[in-house]
């Protein structure tokens, strides 16, 4: 036998230990016969964990001959099968990814071939029915099991939503993608444990209860001691949590199916019972190292190392077969083999199955389907008479750009009853702006309410809610803060749908009060004009209006994008021109606007043209708007030079193929661009110009420095200016 190859000290540890009956010192005195547990029920969950484990062993046998992908095991864990026997398969289960013995058992339950579905996994096959070959998780339909990525934690914040989610259905008399007695799963490690993600998420589940509203969620962590290499001390977890105020702290053994279940069965209750959150605390060990790659000894002693393989939860399990005389060491030893055979002859069906042939077929999941519906009826007289009150009367007065999207966002919840608008400060005060103003007294607390300060909490709400089928629409303060919560965004949020071949979505319409432009306001951080890091997520749809009329129309369409193609759609209001009046001099009302009709939208794919002139095409958006109006009207009257001036609308994707046809009779472009040089817009406008325009258009560009924004008006010499964009026209023309 190779010493340095665990996965067979593991495996021969089982025959000689059962041949010697030299077991481990139980760590838990609770018996089958406590939890009720009888025999055909234990031998089943044995049966699940001897499955995971051979899994976890076959997946180090594929990796060495180049047939598997994936090593990181769920060996140690297996007592995570008594959780999955306690729960019902609709009790939606966002998983750790030492969770085999958990899917496996969830997918009695619901008679699904376990085996299949785990060995496509493994082998990263197209025919894996969770991801289609795209990563290795636990994820499936019909077990309500969302795919997890791999950043530690980050899935705590959306089990939160979905648990707050299962009642907010409720008293929307919508129904939910789950029952409304579900409660919700949520399993991680020790060392995951100290993440911020699951810190904030462990802290607005207290603040969730603390508000008297119920949340059945049970979080688990399972506690091995270790995260990679570092080890967590035995008591930190439970000196942590266990007297947190608003949560129920379990603590169980989970080398011991007994002990678990009588744990989960008491976490059961309380959250599906009382609709409180839980933590169930599941001590157990690691098996097998981090992943295959992992070698143990070089950051344990041989002795440490020895010891653990020896505490294995199936030789406990084992132990207790033996003892209650359910099985003989030879029929324990038989099973065990007929298993390990069974998954490898599966492995062998598995890696003959189809991988991922093309591009085109990988990428075929970034955008989820569309769904065959229809948008609801839009609101009639009645409701909105109700809904606006004494306002009603005067809704088609001229207006700026905050009130407009104020009455676009009150039609829109008429509209889609589904809709729930939140984020902080957007319900009393009505937003920092007053952009939200009045929604909460027109809707209600339970469809418009303030959350805790925590953008990472906004976006887990979203995502959860969007799991049990609401619409959200969620605020983050400004620009600058979505930084804090990007990973909910990028790495959660846009890759759901990729990771589940479209089977999971979480639409949502995120408004985010952006850019520069400040007059006396802010520095930096309210007033931060860079937006790269959103642009290049495969999948968002990114919109900016410019002004109020654009604001209606766009959002209009943004939220069917949400609910007709379940696309996730970050809406980027430009605040600086929330309040202006003007546009070219002081009090001219230029920049005001009727509220249009409710059935006009904006399409998907097309930019504006808000000027048409012959000598140049000014490429812009947002504040950029508003100032080449401005220059516009000056390059006429003062130098005689005519401008088309084209409102992108939509940042990502980029209306190109209508900008194609918008720019053919143009010889000379310029891009006028708020966001930092560096990252912005203009520099795949240039590339996509120079590489699909011919004859190619004299071109310039005009951006902000890549710079931050300075405090009072210094902002002036590192953004772009009118007086800039006349100069750059004069000097194209
Ligand atoms: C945000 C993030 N940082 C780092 C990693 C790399 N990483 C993967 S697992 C892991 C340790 C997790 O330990 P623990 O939570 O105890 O789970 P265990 O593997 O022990 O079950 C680390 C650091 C990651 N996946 N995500
Ligand atoms: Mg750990």
């Amino acid at each position: 036998m190779d010493t340095l190859d665990r996965a067979q000290v593991v495996d021969h540890n089982f025959y000689h230990c059962i041949r010697n009956q030299n077991f481990p010192i139980p760590k838990s005195q609770t018996t089958p016969h406590d939890s009720e547990l009888n025999k055909k029920d234990y031998l089943d969950l044995f049966h699940s964990q001897l499955v995971s484990r051979h899994l976890d062993l076959l997946a180090r046998v594929l990796k060495e001959k180049n047939q598997g992908f994936y090593t990181i095991g769920s060996s140690g864990h297996e007592g995570n099968a008594a959780i999955a026997r306690v729960f019902r398969a609709t009790d939606m289960a966002f998983l750790h990814y030492r969770s085999g013995a958990f899917f496996i058992q969830r997918s009695k339950q619901k008679n699904i071939d376990y085996l299949q579905d785990q060995t496509l996994s493994l082998v990263a096959s197209a025919s894996d029915p969770i991801s289609g070959g795209r990563h290795k998780v636990f994820g499936s339909v019909p077990l309500t099991i969302p795919p997890q990525t791999s950043t530690i934690a980050s899935h705590l914040p959306k089990a939160v939503g979905m648990a707050f989610a299962i009642t907010q259905a409720k008293s929307m008399k919508k129904m939910g993608h789950v029952p409304e007695n579900s409660v919700v799963l949520c399993s991680f490690g020790d060392a995951s444990f100290n993440h911020s993600t699951a810190q904030g998420a462990l802290n607005a589940a207290r603040w969730i209860v603390q508000n008297q509203l119920p949340l059945p969620i049970v979080f688990i962590c399972e506690d091995n001691g270790i995260g990679i290499s570092v080890p967590t001390a035995s008591h930190w977890i439970e000196q942590a949590i266990a007297h947190a105020p608003h949560l129920h702290y379990i603590a169980c053994d989970g080398r011991s199916l007994a002990d678990v279940t009588r744990a989960a069965s008491l976490a059961e209750k309380i959250a599906r019972v009382q609709r409180k959150a839980v933590f169930l605390h599941v001590r157990t060990v690691r098996l097998l190292g981090h992943a295959g790659s992992d070698i143990e000894s070089q950051y344990l002693d041989q002795m440490q190392i020895t010891q653990t393989e020896l505490d294995d939860p199936i030789l406990h399990s084992s132990r207790v077969i033996l003892e209650n005389q359910w099985m003989t060491a030879e029929e324990l030893i038989g099973l065990y083999e007929t298993t390990k055979h069974t998954v490898h002859k599966k492995a062998e069906w598995a890696i003959k199955q189809p991988k991922l042939q093309s591009s085109t077929e990988i990428q075929s999941t970034i955008i989820p389907p569309k769904r065959k519906i229809q948008s609801p009826a839009l609101p009639n007289e009645e409701q909105r008479r109700r809904a606006f009150g004494k306002q009603a009367t005067t809704l088609q007065q001229p207006r700026n750009l905050c009130q407009t999207l104020n009455i676009a966002l009150t039609d829109l919840m008429l509209q889609y009853s589904q809709t729930v608008l939140f984020g902080e400060d957007v319900g009393k005060k009505g937003g920092v702006y007053r952009v939200t103003a009045d929604l909460q007294m027109r809707f209600g607390k339970k469809r418009v309410f303030d959350t805790l300060l925590d953008e990472q909490t906004i976006l887990g709400t979203a995502m959860g809610f969007a799991h049990n089928g609401l619409l959200p629409i969620p605020e983050i303060q400004f620009l600058a803060y979505v930084h804090n919560a990007v990973d909910q965004l990028r790495g959660e949020a846009a890759t759901l749908s990729f990771f589940s071949k479209g089977q999971f979505t979480n639409p949502m319409l995120l408004r985010v009060p952006s850019f520069a432009y400040q007059r006396g306001f802010g520095g930096h951080f309210h007033n931060d004009n860079a937006f790269g890091f959103l642009r290049e997520i495969p999948g968002i749809v990114i919109a900016c209006p410019y002004n109020g009329e654009s604001a209606a129309k766009l959002l209009r369409a943004c939220l069917q994008l949400a609910h007709l193609e379940q696309r996730v759609v970050v809406f980027m209001e430009p605040i600086a021109r929330y309040m202006t009046k003007d546009l070219h001099q002081a009090g001219d009302n230029g920049f005001l606007c009727h509220y249009p009709p409710l059935s006009e939208m904006t399409r998907f794919d097309e930019a504006q043209c808000l000027t048409v002139g012959k000598d140049l095409a000014i490429i812009t958006y947002g504040n950029g708007c508003y100032l080449s109006l401005q220059a516009q009207r000056r390059l006429q009257e003062d130098h005689h030079v005519e401008a088309t001036v084209i409102d992108l609308q939509w940042l990502a994707p980029l209306p190109l193929q209508h900008l194609t046809t918008l720019l053919k009779s143009h010889r000379r472009v310029l891009i006028v661009d708020e966001c930092r040089k560096t990252g912005s817009i203009s520099e795949q406008l240039m590339t996509w110009m120079l590489e699909t325009l011919t004859p190619l258009p004299k071109i310039k560009r005009r951006t902000a420095e890549d710079c931050f924004i300075p405090l009072g008006n210094a902002w002036e010499y590192v953004l772009p200016s009118m007086e800039q964009i006349i100069e750059d026209a004069l000097s194209l023309c």
